[in-house]
């Protein structure tokens, strides 16, 4: 039987995990050794594993261990993870500034660790200059932001340079085309691509798991240099999300997954602000300004609608909390659910109450009968 080795999972389904031998440059489907499985520890894509009973003819293994992670996130649900690339199309879908916000705000909290990266596609449908001063507002705030097109390959080499050496999620709306953008750096994937109703309509969730792709063995077309080219990259596509998957903060924290209104911040005169209504608030008076206010009104607008929704978010939770605890009750310091009034047990003076009525009183005058008898 051969050693031990060191595999990536690229796939996780249901019957098992797909991973990737880099010693051998085989795929083998593999199954999780039944204490892995035991101890709930689930493996993600991304893991680094151990992998046993290597049958590398009916491209078999066993993952016997889960390697430390280095980072975790969990939507996507990946591990190991070096940067995100969030990409957004300028138009069909029609660009989407709030969406933008959301998703770098989602990556922000998922992924603390690494900063985003903006990858704005289908630039062949759009004037040059929309593009370009999409590009200044965000690296104005310092993200980096990439200029695309998988139609006619603009911004192709720029991007393949950015995913050398590293592990990479592409993340964005259904129809942006994240899967596109794959095939045309490596059209041997030939990943499944959807197909647009019309300019405003939305994806068709083509994509529907997560999954890591290796590209460098086709890098040769693009202008990278040697040593780029002979450097693995590994790229998930990844489902769009719908609303609800995206994260949003708690109010207070809202401000800080926006960095122009982290710097200013400081200078407001009230020290709880949440920037919103308050008469004399910093921000306020800054978007009022002119157009070479540091927040720009579309900014602003996304932090005033993700602010709002966390602040819906949190009332929505305490209303709920109020009324889990209206329906249980402490035991021994245990919290146990309250039961509707017929299903609980009753009490003991119930009971007692209970036993005196069940005795038919005729009975208890014919029993005090016999005994004077
Ligand atoms: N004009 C133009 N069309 C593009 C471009 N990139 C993708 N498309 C088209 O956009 C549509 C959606 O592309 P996909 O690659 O499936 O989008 P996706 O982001 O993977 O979508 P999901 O898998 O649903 O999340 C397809 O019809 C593509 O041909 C581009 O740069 N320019
Ligand atoms: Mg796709």
């Amino acid at each position: 039987m051969a050693a031990d080795k060191l595999g990536l999972v690229t796939r996780s389904h249901a019957g098992g995990y797909v991973v990737f031998l880099p010693e051998d440059g085989v795929t083998l489907n593999c199954q999780a050794r039944g204490r892995i499985k035991k101890e709930r520890s689930s493996i993600l894509v991304g893991d680094r594993v151990e992998l046993g009973e290597l049958d590398l003819n009916r491209k078999e293994a066993v993952i016997i261990r889960c390697l430390e992670r280095s980072s975790q996130s969990s939507r996507p649900n990946i591990a190991n993870v070096d940067q995100v690339v969030i990409v957004q199309a300028i138009a069909q879908p029609e660009w989407n500034q709030l969406w933008c916000d959301r998703y770098i705000v989602h990556f922000q909290l998922e992924m603390p660790d690494t900063m985003p990266i903006l990858c704005i596609n289908k630039c062949d449908l759009a004037p040059g200059d929309q593009a370009l001063s999409l590009r200044n507002i965000y690296e104005e705030l310092g993200y980096r932001v990439l200029l695309c097109s998988a139609a006619s390959g603009i911004g192709m080499d720029e991007l393949a340079e950015m995913l050398c050496g590293r592990i990479t999620v592409l993340a964005g709306p259904s129809g942006v085309g994240k899967s596109s953008l794959l095939n045309r750096l490596e059209p041997n994937l030939e990943l499944k691509t959807g197909i647009m109703e019309n300019e405003f309509g939305v994806g068709r969730h083509t994509t529907t798991a997560s999954e890591l792709y290796q590209l460098n063995p086709h890098f040769e077309n693009l202008m990278l240099s040697s040593t780029q080219k002979s450097d693995i990259a590994w790229v998930a596509d990844t489902p769009g999300f719908n609303l609800a998957e995206l994260r949003c903060p708690e109010p207070q924290e809202v401000m800080w997954q926006f960095p122009e209104i982290v710097k200013l911040k400081e200078s407001c005169r009230f020290s709880n602000c949440l920037h919103l209504v308050e008469d004399g608030c910093v921000i306020l008076e800054e978007i009022n300004r002119d157009d070479t206010s540091p927040v720009l009104v579309e900014r602003y607008l996304s932090y005033a609608s993700i602010m709002q929704h966390s602040q819906e978010a949190y009332e929505e939770r305490r209303s709920t909390s109020t009324k889990i605890e209206s329906t249980t009750k402490v035991t021994g310091g245990v919290l146990i659910p309250k039961l509707k009034g017929k299903y609980r047990a009753a009490s003991r003076r119930k009971e007692k109450q209970r036993v005196v009525y069940d005795i038919d009183p005729d009975e208890e005058d014919s029993d005090s009968d016999d005994n004077e008898d």
